[in-house]
C-alpha cells in the first residue's frame, strides 16, 4: 500500500468509520495505536508502526497526530463521528474562503455554507488553498469569499485545527460573496 492510499484508508478510519477494521474512538477522537494496526493488519493490508510513523509524519496536510505518549493516534479534523479534537475557539482572519463547484452554486446561495455529513464547514485561510479544495470535485470551480470578522463579531465561534484548517459550524448567505 503507498502512502497515499494509506492515508486516505486512515482518514476513513479515523473521521469516519472506525469499525471497518473493528476498532473505535474515544470521545476525543483518539484510536489506540496498536489496535488499529492489528485492525489495518486482518484486513488483509501490510502496514507496520513504523509505515505509519513515516504517513503522519510525511503527511501533506498533516491531518494526523498522535498522542505525546505515541500510543493513540488521531484525525485533526474533517470528522462526521461526533468526537470533540478539544479545538480551541480562535478570532478568525477577517476573511476566509470556501472552495467548491458550480452545481453547488443554487443551493448554497440559497442556505448558505452548511457542514453537510461533517461536524463543521471547512475553509481556507488563502485562495490558493480553496481552488485545491474545489479541485477535488468535478466541475467549473467556485470560491466563495466568507466575511469571518463580521461573523465573529456577531458571535458566530470560529476553530483553526492543529493543521491549520478554519471550521465553523455554518455560514449565512449575507455573509458570503462570490470571487
Ligand atoms: C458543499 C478535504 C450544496 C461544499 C478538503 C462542498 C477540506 C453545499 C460539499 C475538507 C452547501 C461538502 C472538507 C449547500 C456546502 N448546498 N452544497 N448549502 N454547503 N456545500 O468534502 O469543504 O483532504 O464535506 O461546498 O481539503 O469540500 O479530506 O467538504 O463541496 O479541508 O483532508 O458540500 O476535506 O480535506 O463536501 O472539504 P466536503 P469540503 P482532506
Amino acid at each position: 500500500m503507498d502512502i497515499k492510499k494509506l492515508s486516505k484508508f486512515l482518514s476513513l478510519i479515523l473521521r469516519h468509520k472506525p469499525d471497518i477494521v473493528g476498532i473505535s474512538l474515544d470521545e476525543h477522537g483518539w484510536a489506540d495505536v496498536e489496535a488499529l494496526l492489528r485492525g489495518i493488519q486482518k484486513s488483509g493490508r501490510n502496514i507496520d508502526a513504523s509505515f505509519l510513523e513515516k504517513v503522519v509524519a510525511e503527511n501533506d496536510k498533516q491531518r494526523f497526530s498522535f498522542s505525546e505518549d505515541r500510543k493513540r493516534i488521531r484525525a485533526n479534523q474533517g470528522h462526521s463521528l461526533q468526537v470533540d479534537v478539544e479545538l480551541v475557539p480562535k478570532k478568525p482572519p477577517a476573511v476566509l474562503y470556501h472552495g467548491t463547484v458550480e452545481r453547488n452554486r443554487a443551493s448554497i446561495e440559497e442556505k448558505g455554507l452548511l457542514r453537510g455529513t461533517r461536524l463543521y464547514v471547512h475553509l481556507s485561510e488563502d485562495v490558493e488553498t480553496a481552488m485545491k479544495v474545489a479541485a477535488r470535485r468535478k466541475g467549473e470551480r467556485l470560491i466563495y469569499q466568507v466575511d469571518a470578522g463580521r461573523m465573529f463579531r456577531d458571535g458566530f465561534m470560529f476553530y483553526r485545527s492543529v493543521n491549520g484548517v478554519w471550521l465553523t459550524k455554518m455560514v449565512p448567505t449575507d455573509y458570503l460573496r462570490l470571487r
